[in-house]
């Protein structure tokens, strides 16, 4: 039996590509996110086209009990091949000056970029442990590495992230768990919708005039560190668009 890819935030964008590329590569999958009735027809689609086995957990990864109830109904036989974790649920709020913010942005993002991360990892690493190997995959930022106009608090949360894939890496080597950062620019997937509240015209606008990357893109990334030789880790990836030369560098 094929072993298994725990993914959070596969019901959109680069989560739902990632479950894509594995299934179509014959991984199982547990494909988590708060949009059950998106996890319960993207494991149709894929069981049909695919054959592979797919658990779907509806959760909301700001809930920390609700993380750790949810992991926790994963099955011995299932968790015994659970070897890739990919901390991709995240999302922006709002993009102003930071004397404009508003504080439930803030907490949306620090609760779900950061906390979120950590209560899955928590309730997930003592699993990777116990099968001695493993691979952490979170998706950080460009935002956790630059910071830009606007961008303060998520990028603040993405800098965490980056932080903690780097802490991860040392605190778990002596299990054979890999770490590895991946930091995309611009991609369009619903996150700018997301950032914007709804406002698509905002959201477009944000990729108007250069090719920004796509979720197969990422999916196909993360994929590639996925798969490296057990002697190999790839720690940390940026990957930008060609017209992007830095967070606020676009060739338009
Ligand atoms: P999308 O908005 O397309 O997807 C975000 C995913 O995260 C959704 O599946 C959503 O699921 C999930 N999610 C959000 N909040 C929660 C929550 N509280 N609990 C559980 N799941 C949650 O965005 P992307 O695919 O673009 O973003 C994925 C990651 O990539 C994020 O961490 C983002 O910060 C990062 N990123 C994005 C970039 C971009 O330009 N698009 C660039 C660099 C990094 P649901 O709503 O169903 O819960
Ligand atoms: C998403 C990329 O530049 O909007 O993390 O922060 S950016």
């Amino acid at each position: 039996m094929s072993n298994y890819v725990l993914i959070t935030g596969a019901t959109a964008g680069f989560g739902e590509a990632c479950a894509r590329i594995f299934a179509k590569n014959k991984w199982n999958l547990i494909i988590t996110g708060r949009r059950k009735e998106r996890l319960e027809l993207l494991k149709k689609e894929l069981y049909d086209a695919h054959d592979v086995d797919i658990v779907t957990l509806s959760f909301d990864v700001r809930e920390q009990q609700a993380v750790e109830n949810a992991i926790n109904l994963i099955s011995e036989k299932v968790k015994n091949k659970l070897e890739i974790l990919i901390n991709n649920a995240g999302l922006a709020v709002g993009k102003g000056p930071i004397d404009n913010g508003i504080i439930d942005d803030w907490e949306r993002m620090i609760d779900t970029n950061i906390k979120g991360l950590l209560y899955v990892s928590n309730a997930v690493i003592p699993v990777l442990k116990s099968n001695a190997k493993g691979h952490i995959i979170n998706i950080g930022s460009i935002a956790g590495k630059e910071v830009y106009p606007g961008g303060n608090v998520y990028c603040a949360s993405k800098h965490a992230v980056d932080a903690l894939s780097k802490a991860m890496r040392i605190d778990l080597v002596s299990h054979q768990i890999k770490v590895t950062n991946i930091a995309p620019g611009a991609a369009e997937t619903e996150f700018s919708v997301v950032r914007f509240k709804g406002n698509k015209e905002a959201a477009d606008a944000i990729y108007s005039g250069f090719e920004p990357l796509t979720a197969i893109d990422i999916a196909e990334t993360v994929y590639f560190a996925a798969t490296r030789p057990a002697h190999v880790n790839l720690n940390d990836i940026v990957i930008m668009p060609t017209a992007q030369a830095s967070s606020t560098i676009l060739n338009k």
